[in-house]
C-alpha cells in the first residue's frame, strides 16, 4: 500500500554548535554553546516513536562519517584519519569544524522526492541535494546519495545525483506537494530564493527547474514560486521555516512568498479542492514564526483521515503562536490535533521537527527494510546511542582526538546494528 513514510535523520555523535550557517539565526545565536549529542539523538528518536504511536510509518537515515577525514584529505591534509584531523584542526579550526558537522541529521535537505503518481515514468524520483551554499553541508551530498541508493534500490525508485553545485539545491525543505491524497497525482511546488538580501538565498530557481525536469513532472502540475525576501531576511533560510503542506492543505505564513496571491491562484486553478490556511502577520509576526518554528512542524494525515501538526515545544512556549494553534484546532479546517515534541538540541541549530524528516510517498515493501523503524529497532538504536554517543561537546572538544575516535566508533556500532 502506498503511504507517506517519514525518514528521520538519526542525530550523529558530533552534533555541536559551531555557528556554521549564515542566515540561520538559531545557529548563529548558539555559537560556542555546549551541545548534548546523546540527548539530541534520544530526542530525535523519541520524536520518531511518537510519530509511530500516531499510526504513521517511520523510517530513518544514518548519520554520516564525521569528522570527514576524506574531505580533509582532498584539502591537502595527509596521514592516518587521526593525523589528518589533528593537522586540520591545528591549521584551521573553522575548516575542521565544517568537517565535524552532524548536519546530515536534517534529512529534509537530503533530497527532493517526487512520488510515482506525479512522474512521467511512474517511478518515485529522488534527486540528492547538493547543499552547495553552505560549506559544511556541501560535504553531505556524495554520502547521502550513496545512502539513498541503498535505501531506495528497488526499481520503483530512481535516485539521481545532485545537480551541478553552481545552482544551490537544498532538497525537500524548499519543495511542497499538494494532492487530494498521498497516492494520487498532485501539484508540486518548488520554492526558490533570490539573491540580493542580507542573507544567502539557498535554493536556486534553476536547480529547482532541473529537478522538475529530471523527475519528469508535467509542467501544468508544477509551480515555481519565489520566497519573499522579507522572510529570508528574517531568518527563513528554507521555505519549510514558514510553510508546510500535506495532501490538500497548505499552511503558511502571510509573508512566506513573494507573490502569495498568484501562488494561491495557481494552486486553486490546479487543485480546486485545496485548503489554504494563512497565518496573518497581525496574529503571528515573521519573527515569532521563525523563533517558534510554528511552520517547521510535521503536518500529517493520521489513520482516521484527519490531520495533525507535530510541533516543537518552542511553538507551545510562544504565547501568540500557542493562542493561534488553540484556535486552529477548534476551527473549520482538516487540522484536528496539535502535538508538541522536544527536539531542543536540533532546534538550537535551526532544525525543527520538519527539518529532521524526509517524506517519501511509497509502498514500504519497496524500501530496504533496514531503513524502516519499529519498536524493536528503536530499542536497539536507543541502546547504541546510550552506549556510544558523547554526553556533551563544547567548542574546545572538537580538537580532542578521543572525541573523533568516539564518533567513529559510535557510527561503526550503528552500522553493525543496521546490517
Ligand atoms: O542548514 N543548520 C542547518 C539547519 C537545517 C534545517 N533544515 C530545514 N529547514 N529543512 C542549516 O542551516 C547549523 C550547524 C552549525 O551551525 O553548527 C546547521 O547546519
Amino acid at each position: 500500500m502506498i503511504v507517506e513514510i517519514n525518514f528521520d535523520g538519526l542525530i550523529g555523535p558530533t552534533h555541536n554548535y559551531a555557528a556554521l550557517s549564515f542566515g540561520n539565526l538559531a545557529s548563529a545565536s548558539n555559537a560556542g554553546a555546549v551541545s548534548r549529542p546523546r540527548d539530541a539523538a534520544l530526542q530525535g528518536l523519541a520524536k520518531m516513536r511518537f510519530a509511530m504511536s500516531l499510526g504513521l510509518t517511520q523510517g530513518f537515515l544514518l548519520p554520516l562519517d564525521r569528522p570527514d577525514a576524506g574531505w580533509l584529505r582532498q584539502l591537502g591534509f595527509a596521514g592516518s584519519d587521526a593525523q589528518v584531523c589533528a593537522a586540520a584542526h591545528r591549521a584551521d579550526p573553522r575548516l575542521f569544524a565544517q568537517a565535524c558537522s552532524a548536519s546530515a541529521m536534517w534529512t529534509a535537505n537530503a533530497g527532493t522526492v517526487s512520488p510515482a503518481a506525479d512522474t512521467a515514468d511512474g517511478r518515485t524520483h529522488i534527486t540528492t541535494a547538493n547543499l552547495s551554499r553552505m560549506t559544511h553541508r556541501s560535504l553531505e551530498a556524495a554520502a547521502t546519495e550513496a545512502q539513498l541508493r541503498r535505501a531506495f534500490a528497488h526499481p520503483a525508485f530512481a535516485v539521481h545525483a545532485a545537480v551541478p553545485a553552481t545552482f544551490g539545491d537544498e532538497g525537500a525543505a524548499n519543495h511542497m506537494r499538494l494532492a487530494p491524497a498521498h497516492a494520487v497525482t498532485g501539484v508540486e511546488i518548488f520554492v526558490y530564493g533570490e539573491e540580493g538580501g542580507t542573507f544567502p538565498a539557498r535554493q536556486n530557481r534553476r536547480a529547482s527547474e532541473a529537478v522538475a525536469r529530471r523527475h519528469g513532472l508535467a509542467p501544468e502540475r508544477t509551480i515555481f514560486a519565489a520566497q519573499s525576501p522579507a522572510a529570508i531576511d528574517a531568518g527563513a533560510f528554507h521555505n519549510d521555516v514558514v510553510a508546510v503542506a500535506n495532501e490538500h492543505v497548505l499552511f503558511a505564513h502571510e509573508q512566506a512568498f513573494a507573490d502569495p496571491d498568484r501562488l494561491h491562484a495557481d494552486i486553486r486553478a490546479r487543485l480546486p479542492g485545496a485548503t489554504i490556511i494563512t497565518v496573518p502577520a497581525s496574529a503571528v509576526s515573521l519573527a515569532e514564526a521563525i523563533r517558534s518554528y510554528l511552520f517547521n512542524s510535521q503536518l500529517v494525515t493520521v489513520p482516521d483521515g484527519s490531520m495533525a501538526l507535530i510541533l516543537p515545544q518552542e511553538a507551545h512556549d510562544c504565547t501568540p503562536v500557542k493562542a493561534w494553534l488553540d484556535r486552529l484546532v477548534t476551527g473549520d479546517t482538516p487540522i484536528r490535533a496539535v502535538h508538541y515534541v522536544h527536539v531542543r538540541e536540533s532546534m538550537r541549530n535551526g532544525g525543527g521537527p520538519a527539518c529532521l524528516r524526509l517524506r517519501v510517498v511509497a509502498d514500504p515493501a519497496t524500501v530496504d527494510p533496514r531503513f524502516l523503524l519499529d519498536d524493536a529497532r528503536a530499542d536497539r538504536l536507543e541502546a547504541v546511542i546510550t552506549a556510544h554517543w558523547p554526553e556533551a561537546i563544547g567548542p574546545d572538544d572538537l580538537g580532542n582526538p578521543d572525541l573523533w575516535a568516539q564518533a567513529w566508533a559510535a557510527r561503526a556500532a550503528l552500522i553493525e546494528l543496521q546490517n
